[in-house]
């Protein structure tokens, strides 16, 4: 008889209130206060709250004003972004000691496949406090750990844990686990579905696990009923490194009143440059043109694309042909611009075929992704992993 293929170990780890713990580090006076980190003008979003903050119902992605008006006394900061982004470097660099295929998220947030480290680092709840330790010690930041069989019980796990705790949950035990928990819990349920669910007279997971086929189908579409009445069950069969399914990346911001200087408009832009180039670059590919968005003041949109002369994912790169697609259009029209935004996009393969190309010895990133297309051939028994010795 066939063995039964290994149960997977995943790791889903969070850091806690991102933004404002790196705050508190540089400014300790904020430690156990109402802190809310956004846009501070009048068009301003929350992108992190404190948790004293939001017992006030204060939330990322709410209107500033609707902050200001829930938490009249928090402390409210314009945070620093490009620290955030040294600090979630640092924070993934001690992820990759622990397993060689850790996969970035978001700044703060990470999968790692920890299948088979049991023999090698015990039991994996004392491996994720490890971490966790590890972490604090380094970075003096507090962090959360799910920890699943899969990517999908690992993530809903993480809100278990948190903050700076960790939740093991079985795949025996997820779907009891997650037949309690409302249909929002659930990753890939936004406000829609939860709408269209609720007119169904379902609210919970356990009531979708066992919903019935036709209305579902009507309501949430014939492919992703089946799916996410899969998920309710906490079943997720999904690889942990998935493809990326877009073909580009962009990031954009909305001034809180219109600009006209090219170089602040250049300045914003060599910023969003970065971030799309540190995404970029995390999915190991190439791209093969960046691109332009600008809103005019009338809310009228200009868009530019520019192809490079060969493939890349540097940030000079992309920042030089979004500021060169920039001065010309400010030269063609030169109004005051409200929304700017960079992309790249023709992503592809081209990154691993060059790396077969030239002679540098092979990343982890390109270690991993050899050892995943090993297991999809002969499943996950077939290739264990030697854990990097890690320094203490
Ligand atoms: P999250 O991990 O979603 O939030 P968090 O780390 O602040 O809090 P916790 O994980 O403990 O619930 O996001 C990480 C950072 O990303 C967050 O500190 C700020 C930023 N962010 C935004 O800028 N906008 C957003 O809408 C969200 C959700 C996050
Ligand atoms: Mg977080």
């Amino acid at each position: 008889m066939a063995p039964e293929p290994q149960e997977r170990l995943v790791f889903h780890v969070d850091l806690d209130a991102f933004f404002v713990e790196v705050e508190r580090q540089e400014n300790p006076g904020l430690i156990g206060k109402p802190v809310i980190i956004g846009g501070l003008g009048p068009r301003g979003v929350v992108s992190t709250a404190s948790y004293e903050a939001r017992r006030f119902g204060v939330h990322s992605a709410q209107a500033m004003s609707v902050a200001r008006r829930l938490a009249p006394n928090a402390i409210y900061l314009r945070g620093n972004h490009k620290l955030y982004r040294d600090v979630s470097k640092k924070f993934m660099a001690i992820l990759d000691e622990y397993s060689p295929l850790v996969v970035p998220m978001s700044v703060d947030e990470a999968y790692m496949d920890m299948t088979g480290t049991e023999r090698s680092l015990g039991d994996p709840l004392d491996t994720a406090n490890k971490i966790r330790a590890n972490v604090k010690d380094s970075l003096r930041l507090p962090v959360s750990i799910g920890i699943g069989p899969s990517k999908l019980v690992a993530k809903v796990a993480t809100e278990h844990a948190k903050p700076n705790g960790v939740f093991r949950v079985r795949q025996e035990d997820a779907r009891a686990f997650f037949a309690p928990q409302p249909v929002r819990n659930m990753p890939g349920i936004g406000p829609k579905a939860e709408e269209a669910l609720k007119e169904l007279g379902i609210t919970s997971l356990g009531q979708l696990a066992t919903a019935e086929d036709g209305p579902l189908r009507r309501a949430l579409g014939p492919n992703h009923s089946g799916y996410l009445k899969q998920r309710a069950r906490g079943i997720d069969r999904s690889p942990i490194r998935e493809r990326p399914k877009s073909k580009s990346i962009s990031a954009e911001t909305t001034f809180s009143s219109d600009v006209i200087e090219i170089e602040k408009l250049e300045e914003v832009l060599k910023d969003l440059s970065e971030r799309v180039g540190t995404r970029l670059r995390r999915t190991g590919q190439l791209a093969k043109q960046a691109g332009i968005k600008l809103r005019y003041g009338d809310f009228s949109t200009f868009t530019r694309q520019k192809t490079f002369v060969t493939p890349g994912d540097g940030d000079q790169l992309i920042y030089e042909t979004a500021a060169g697609l920039l001065r010309v259009e400010m030269a063609r029209r030169g109004d005051p611009v409200r929304l700017i935004g960079v992309s790249v996009s023709g992503l592809g393969e081209q990154a691993a075929q060059l790396s077969l190309l030239d002679a540098t010895p092979l990343t982890d990133t390109h270690t991993s992704e050899a050892i995943d297309s090993i297991r999809e051939r002969y499943g996950s028994d077939s290739i264990s992993r030697g854990m990097k010795s890690k320094s203490t």
